[in-house]
């Protein structure tokens, strides 16, 4: 079990939140205490689990770059979409999830009312310029009482949440470095997307934008 060595309110002035829709929150700024330990966990991550371009089941190469630590790490090939374990890479399992991530996602979770989000997968999606995700809905997991955790990271991008169905017209959210959004509830399985990063540069992650995202998949 993770420590809780942290908690919310002793964070100091809370960063600002805000609804964004029905179950759904933006709050800017509420990964940055914790910067310096996510990137250097992240760092060990990527070097135990190396990022790499996925394939879609219809065959197509996805644009961002993907990988995962926690007990379930979501892939797809040719196969599909799904959870597995190992790295299909090294057969070795995914690396732990670090405390600093499971800290960062269940205080985020209870900052947004989601009381007892533990979550046992984390995707790590890194982008770099003209990188983006089209609609989708986030439907793997076996138990979707439980909400997303989306952390950003690095260089600026433009999220899009939509509705339940892939033809609502989405809402569009600047997210940088350090914003997190939350959804869940009646939102859970929104279609949500990226737009394609336009070039730009953090201190944190050169180039790119990385997004962590946390789900109870099992
Ligand atoms: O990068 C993001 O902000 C969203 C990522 C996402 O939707 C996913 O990995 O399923
Ligand atoms: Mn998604």
């Amino acid at each position: 079990m993770f420590q809780m060595d942290l908690l919310p309110e002793q964070l100091g002035d809370l960063p600002s939140k805000q609804e964004i829709a029905k179950d759904a929150y933006l709050i800017n700024g509420f990964a940055l205490p914790n910067q310096a330990t996510l990137l250097a966990d992240l760092q060990h991550i990527i070097s135990v689990a190396p990022l790499r371009h996925m394939e879609t089941p219809g065959g197509f190469i996805m644009s961002v770059a993907m990988t995962n630590c926690g007990t379930l790490g979501w892939v797809t090939d040719r196969q599909g979409y799904r959870y597995t374990t190992h790295d299909p890479l090294s057969g070795q399992p995914w690396p732990a999830m670090p405390n600093s991530f499971m800290q960062l996602a269940h205080h985020a979770a209870i900052e947004t009312g989601f009381n007892d989000f533990v979550p046992d997968a984390c995707l790590i999606n890194q982008y770099k310029v003209g990188a983006r995700m089209t609609l989708h809905q986030d439907k793997n997991e076996l138990d979707f009482s439980q909400p997303i955790v989306s952390v950003s990271l690095g260089i600026p991008a433009v999220f899009q949440l939509g509705g339940l169905s892939r033809s609502d017209k989405p809402i569009k959210l600047a997210l940088t470095h350090g914003d997190v959004v939350v959804w869940g509830g009646e939102s859970r399985l929104k279609f949500h997307g990226v737009m394609p990063l336009k070039a730009n540069c953090h201190p944190a992650t050169g180039d790119y934008r990385i997004n962590l995202t946390f789900r109870k998949a099992g």
